[in-house]
């Protein structure tokens, strides 16, 4: 039997990685003269390449990157500076303190108004900036896929994420008539904030959406592990060149989705993967936006709920 060298070309595991290099690469030149508005000359680092790609730039900002960026980085220094202010400007403590502090929203009594800068006030103010900065981010990405000819499924797999960032942060506070309902802007305090949320309405555990973000969050992770595994193991026949090989199914499709019927007795198609990873990925925040924006204002106590429906059980 022949022995396979694993540091052979016919076998390339994720540390025989190969890095091709040569002049670097520019990107198209379509009608809209992009070319002309991009940033930097390129240039490479070899660890980025164990990443992914190891050219970095040219980078295209545009109007909307220059927003997204001076925006997110107005919300970045607002917190920053809040944080800093709380531990009287003193490095050790800031350094110590880090995981522990925090930007809060609003008291409930200020509801949907203003508050005084240091009760909430700031809080406010960022978030309005973090709101721009998401938001002309998406409208870049849009953009920038509409010029490059591309299909927007990325934007719309974005838009997925955004509609739960916008549910936490906006949407069901207003529904709630109080600011005070948002997540804080900290590391400790968010998880405080989300262990919170799940005790006072009652386990989120029991809200179904929950269970089906997690049902798609565990998936997306497995299909990921389960696709990236197939193409790497079947790379040396060619399989890394997924979209050839979905119009034109040579050795390396034929085996991947064999071993799957073997395994399993089910195999995707060599495109169908890529759909059911991207709805996988899209239902975890869409199905999650529902199950946050019910709660508190359609169910006030999801174990109470569960009980009601003979699949939470009172033990004494
Ligand atoms: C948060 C939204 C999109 C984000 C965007 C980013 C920037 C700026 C800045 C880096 C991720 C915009 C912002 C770009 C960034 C810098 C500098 C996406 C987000 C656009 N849970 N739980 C989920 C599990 C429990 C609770 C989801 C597991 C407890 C609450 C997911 C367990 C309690 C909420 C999930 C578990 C609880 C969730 C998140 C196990 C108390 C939510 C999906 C095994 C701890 C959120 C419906 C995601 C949600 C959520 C998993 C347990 C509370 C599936 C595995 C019982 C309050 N939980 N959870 O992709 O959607 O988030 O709930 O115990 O709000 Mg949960």
């Amino acid at each position: 039997m022949a022995y396979t060298n694993i540091f052979t070309a016919e076998n390339q595991y994720m540390v025989t990685q190969v890095q091709v290099r040569g002049e670097p690469e520019w990107g198209m030149d379509n009608e809209n003269n992009l070319i002309e508005e991009r940033a930097g000359r390129p240039g490479f680092s070899t660890l980025l390449g164990y990443f992914g790609n190891a050219q970095i730039g040219p980078i295209y900002l545009g109007g909307l990157g220059v927003v997204s960026i001076a925006c997110g980085f107005a919300w970045f220094f607002i917190v920053g500076m809040n944080y800093w202010a709380q531990v009287d400007y003193s490095p050790a403590l800031f350094f110590r303190e880090l995981f522990y502090l925090s930007l809060e929203p609003p008291a409930p009594e200020y509801g949907l108004g203003f508050a005084p800068l240091n009760e909430g006030g700031w809080w406010l103010i960022s978030s309005f900036f973090l709101l721009v900065s998401v938001m002309t981010w998406f409208a870049r990405s849009w953009v920038l896929a509409d010029q490059l000819g591309m299909g927007k499924h990325v934007c719309y797999a974005f838009a997925s994420a955004i509609w739960l960032f916008l549910v936490l942060g906006l949407i069901r506070p207003i529904l709630m008539g109080s600011w005070s309902e948002a997540v804080p802007y900290g590391i400790f305090s968010h998880l405080d904030w989300t262990n919170l949320f799940s005790i006072t309405y009652g386990n989120l555990f029991y809200n179904p959406f929950h269970a089906l973000s997690i049902v798609f969050l565990y998936g997306s992770a497995l299909l990921f592990a389960m696709h990236g595994a197939t193409i790497m193991a079947v790379s040396r026949f060619g399989g890394d060149r997924e979209l050839e090989q979905i119009y034109d199914r040579g050795t390396a499709t034929e085996r991947a989705a064999l071993f799957w019927r073997w395994t399993m007795g089910f195999n995707a198609t060599m495109e169908g993967i890529h759909r059911w990873a991207w709805w996988f990925a899209v239902l975890t925040t869409l199905t999650g936006g529902i199950g946050i924006l019910i709660t508190g204002t359609v169910v006030d106590n999801w174990f109470a709920w569960a009980v009601e429906r003979g699949y939470g059980f009172e033990t004494y």
